[in-house]
């Protein structure tokens, strides 16, 4: 009877679709807990890619049923959107799905809003995917936000118009207007898509699913290091991507959490602004990038590529009580003949240290790396852990010997098929 946790430890983007895609089976719900559209959870099977931003990744077995909890923020028109690509390719969606009735929603002035004030910050801005999601959770913690529940409300186009008068009136404070007559359409006709779902207290459903012995998955989005805590802040998303966050973003106590996941890429990526100690601002990063394909799955933009980065992971391994290791990607390093793992960094009084200290910022350390020799080896072709090479081994161990905890699942390639399991 517990909640296992699944959680990217980098700066999202480590693969976590895809395992959850993986361990599903195993699991009666799915659910996500923090988040929205900002979120690109990749899927590969049968040959085709499938991209999901705010449905849970367990909404291709039928036996699963998937939950959006209150922690998340919900566009309702990206969620139409992405539902009706489900239907097209023969997902009944609807069926397997429930949605909170306390997830907060994320209305056009939101996006609006979140554009206006990223234009407005100019070289500090913090790079966000423009999905409204900073918005969205400040009139949430400012207690004047929207929730799913309020749809069912006979003057919810009140409130929805009480709240854009205010957004009005900040958009206009940056000196531009708020022009929404087109979205507000298709919002209000996504709105009344999703009155026909099953909106419904998740708390009380995940709860009785655990008295009732049901195997639960949360899935977070995002990484660890996009914590608004303990992430780079302020450049990071404005929700908890920890564990914590599924308690909160779920109604889940603390003391029903189970396995917990920790995801990350044989290397390290980052989107958008903010310190990224071991980036590669050369021919190697760029290598990678090709490599991996590591561009947005939700925007497109081209991700910062770099190696392995030790503090951090230890870090939100500390903080999440990380249990299995699951590294992502491995077969993209396979043209490499030393790769490359920051164990340290040392400070600007010379110091080492593998703890993080308060910024990241290049001008307050420099990471110290271990160089390991390459595999030269394509993993992807390889589908059992006892014909991987020995210096892909001798990988896996030197980062387990660092990080204290085993690594479980390998990922040598995009598709399902592609997973290694070690004992
Ligand atoms: P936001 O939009 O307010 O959450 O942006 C704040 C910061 O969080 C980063 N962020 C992400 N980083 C990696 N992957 C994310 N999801 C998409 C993907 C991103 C994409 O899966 O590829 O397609 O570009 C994600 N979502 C938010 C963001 O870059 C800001 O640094
Ligand atoms: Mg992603």
């Amino acid at each position: 009877m517990a909640v296992d946790i699944l959680l990217g430890l980098q700066w999202g983007d480590e693969g976590k679709g895809k395992i959850v895609d993986v361990l599903a089976p195993t699991y009666d719900i799915v659910a996500r807990f923090q988040g929205g559209p900002n979120a690109g959870h990749t899927l590969e099977f049968e040959g085709t890619k499938h991209v999901l931003h705010q449905i849970p990744s367990g909404i291709f077995h039928s036996h699963i049923q998937n939950i959006i909890g209150n922690g998340v923020v919900l566009d309702p028109i990206v969620f139409q959107v992405e539902m009706k690509k489900l239907q097209d390719r023969g997902v009944d969606a609807a069926q397997n799905l429930f949605i909170s009735k306390k997830a907060a929603l994320i209305l056009p002035s939101h996006k609006v809003l979140d554009r206006v004030s990223e234009e407005a910050m100019g070289s500090g801005k913090i790079g966000s995917t423009l999905k409204g999601i900073g918005p969205t959770y400040q009139d949430k913690i400012g207690r004047v936000g929207l929730r799913v529940g309020d749809i069912l409300a006979a003057d919810f186009k009140e409130r929805y118009n009480k709240l854009v008068e205010r957004h009005r009136k900040t958009i206009e404070y940056y000196g531009q207007k708020l022009e929404i007559e087109e979205q507000e359409q298709h919002f209000f006709a996504a709105v009344d898509y999703l009155r026909t779902l099953k909106l419904a207290d998740t708390e009380y459903l995940i709860n009785d699913a655990l008295n009732s012995g049901k195997r639960i998955l949360a899935e977070g989005a995002q990484g660890s290091l996009l914590d608004v805590d303990f992430g780079t802040y302020p450049f990071v998303t404005s929700s908890t991507t920890m564990v914590a966050g599924a308690c909160t973003g779920l109604g889940v106590a603390p003391k029903y959490i189970g396995e917990v996941y920790g995801i990350f890429k044989a290397y390290c990526t980052r989107v958008g602004s903010g310190p990224f100690p071991t980036e590669l601002l050369n021919e190697e990063g760029e290598a990678i990038r090709q490599a991996g394909r590591e561009f947005g799955s939700t925007t497109g933009r081209p991700r910062r590529c770099g190696w392995v980065d030790l503090p951090t992971l230890k870090y939100s391994i500390m903080l999440n009580g990380v249990t299995q290791l699951n590294m992502m990607k491995a077969d993209v390093l396979t043209d490499f003949d030393t790769i490359k793992v920051c164990t340290h960094y040392k400070l600007p009084n010379g110091e080492l240290t593998d703890r993080l200290p308060h910024s990241l910022e290049a001008d307050e350390l420099e990471p110290v790396y271990e160089e390991l020799p390459g595999w030269r080896v394509d993993l992807n072709k390889i589908d059992s852990v006892d014909e991987l090479p020995d210096a892909f081994r001798n990988y896996l161990t030197y980062i387990e010997s660092h990080l204290h905890v085993p690594i479980t699942i390998v990922s040598v390639g995009p598709d399902r098929k592609s997973t290694l399991k070690r004992e």
